[in-house]
């Protein structure tokens, strides 16, 4: 491409609205525009790019013996009725009329279409197993979209379904995308993690892995072992219980009522009593699916409300407010377990800690030596907290949990038959009798990979493009288009490399140096050359990402080095 001619309007300066640093530099390189919050065009180079991920993201799925289909993002919500789930969605889920006053839905997602599509053409066992994937753009109406491409609104997702008749093939089916993930996130260039996750509203039989990329910017936190494999989101990661010690310390006391006048926090009531966060018992109030439940926990952990929604079966969970605390016969801040008439669920080190301090339910006051099981019953006893750095790993002995930022790149599921048989599609099995098929789902975000790669892959001048992502693999940069010998050596070299099947960008725009090198930073091109001073001698500066500095080597050289630098043979 000339740059000349090219659409590739380079920024100055960051637009203040961009936080993320991929939004920043996505926006300055001339990759992307955004249209409305959350909706972003992909100009010329952000499309290259989005179609070099594609290219890895197909080739390793075909490598996986999937089928590529498309399909419609236009969904009947009678799909979504069939499936339950048009109700559990909110306004996330994007509806509309067509002109007939049929209601639609714009996919958010696709188990409702797939499974329909597997229910009218799949009949028999000996169809199965079968995984079908499509890359598409998927609708969101996110709250609070954010970050660019990171959490928009209208989103390109790889989606992939698998198909099978035993859960032994089910399980081969969710193996195979699962290696075929690591492989292609590795070509990508990331780091990354899989990690154990929360299946959520999906439901479905056994389990779910997402692939986090680490990075500073991402909303997910990750707990990872520093000695094992073990690795899960936090809204799932357990740590193996301390040793309690059973001390034949003194008897315990009866509760003691404390005036505790305006004391409400767990750092007040630390200073206000002189006491560690640990001998304190903190009480949350939730509605869950309209249920008011009390969540206790020790005062230096922090509840965990994706198990909590899991330990309940609820869908929705919400922090009671003031006025609902007040009907409950509490007050936010000196909600307590004793003598609360609301179902209570204690977290483990609550249950086996001897006594502890803890609301009184009454304003401006807190109740001292309350013993677990004798001063409050609890409905469920378990985890229901987040795990912390340095606890003990719950996977192995020695190890110790660290957490990270990660961004949720992709994310498996072993969907079992929960959408087959809310969608009646059945096949017919060996013995002729008819069963639901066994499902997985596997998505990929392809324009969230986009921005991820630009979190993991910068620096203060541009985005720095592994190889197989770069929108160009070589930028070749004549200094001065007014000098004909400069112009001449780089355009050879440009027809030169474009021969040899290379993506070439030559910079031919009649501009200053500094605006060139400037721009060639923000485009980020792996290998550039340079053509200056030296083109008399048939000289060129050749410099790559691997390599330190720039070499002032002979045009045929520099092509050498750059078939070198992309091991073509
Ligand atoms: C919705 C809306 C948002 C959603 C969903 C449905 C997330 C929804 C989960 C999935 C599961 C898998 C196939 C590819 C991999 C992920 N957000 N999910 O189902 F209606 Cl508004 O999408 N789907």
């Amino acid at each position: 491409m000339r740059q000349s001619q090219a659409l590739i309007p380079t920024l100055r300066e960051a637009p203040a609205e961009a936080e993320a640093v991929s939004h920043q530099l996505l926006l300055r390189g001339g990759y992307i525009r955004q249209l409305a919050s959350g909706v972003y065009s992909y100009l010329p180079l952000g499309l290259k790019v989005l179609q070099h991920i594609e290219r890895i993201v197909r080739e390793e799925l075909e490598a996986a013996e999937a089928q590529e289909l498309l399909m419609p993002a236009l969904q009947p919500a009678e799909l979504w009725q069939a499936s339950g789930r048009y109700a559990v969605y909110g306004p996330e889920l994007i509806r509309l009329q067509d002109r007939h006053d049929r209601s639609f839905a714009l996919g958010p997602t696709h188990e409702e279409v797939i499974t329909t599509l597997i229910q009218q053409e799949i009949h028999s066992y000996r169809q199965l197993p079968l995984t079908l994937y499509q890359i598409q753009t998927k609708f969101r109406d996110e709250r609070r979209p954010r970050f660019g491409l990171l959490r928009g609104r209208e989103f390109v997702m790889k989606d992939a379904y698998s198909f099978a008749a035993t859960w032994e093939e089910a399980d081969q089916a969710y193996l195979e995308m699962f290696a075929a993930y690591e492989r292609i996130l590795r070509r990508c260039g990331l780091a990354f993690r899989a990690v154990q996750a929360d299946s959520g509203a999906m439901g479905g039989e056994g389990g779910t892995h997402e692939f986090m990329a680490l990075a500073d910017i991402g909303e997910d936190t990750i707990a990872v072992c520093t000695s094992c494999d073990y690795a899960a989101n936090l809204e799932k990661a357990e740590a193996r219980a301390p040793v309690v010690s059973v001390s034949n310390e003194a008897p315990l006391s009866e509760p003691e009522m404390l005036y505790t006048p305006g004391v409400r926090t767990i750092a007040e009531l630390k200073t206000a009593l002189g006491v560690e966060a640990q001998a304190i018992f903190k009480t949350l109030l939730y509605i869950a699916d309209d249920q008011p439940v009390a969540v206790v926990v020790r005062g230096d952990h922090e509840v965990n409300e994706t198990k909590v929604k899991s330990a309940l079966g609820a869908q929705s969970l919400e922090l009671a407010t003031p006025e609902q605390a007040a009907e409950l016969g509490t007050q936010l801040g000196f909600a307590g377990p004793v003598g609360l008439e609301v179902p209570i669920l204690a977290d483990t080190a609550v249950w086996e800690a001897r006594e502890g301090i803890a609301g009184a339910n009454v304003p401006d006051s807190h109740v001292a030596h309350v013993v677990p099981g004798r001063d409050f019953a609890a409905e469920q006893v378990g985890d229901f907290r987040n795990v912390q750095a340095g606890e003990a790993c719950p996977h192995c002995e020695a190890g110790q949990l660290q957490l990270h930022r990660g961004i949720e790149v992709g994310h498996v599921f072993k969907l079992g038959t929960k959408y087959s048989e809310a969608l009646n599609a059945r096949y017919l099995d060996r013995q002729g009798r008819e069963q639901p098929v066994i499902m997985g789902c596997y998505g990929i975000g392809i324009s969230r990979l986009l921005a991820t790669i630009t979190e993991q892959y910068h620096d203060e001048q541009g985005i720095r493009w592994p190889g197989e992502i770069a929108p160009f693999q070589v930028h070749v940069i004549p200094v001065s288009v007014k000098d004909g010998e400069q112009l001449r050596l780089a355009r050879e070299l440009y027809a030169e490399l474009r021969s040899k099947g290379f993506e070439v960008l030559l910079d031919d725009r009649d501009e200053r140096p500094g605006v060139k090198f400037k721009d060639a930073d923000l485009i980020g091109s792996p290998v550039r050359i340079i053509v200056g001073k030296a083109a008399g001698e048939g000289a060129v500066e050749y410099s790559d990402r691997r390599s330190p500095g720039k070499q002032l080597v002979q045009a045929a050289e520099a092509t050498e080095r750059v078939m070198g630098y992309y091991g073509a043979n």
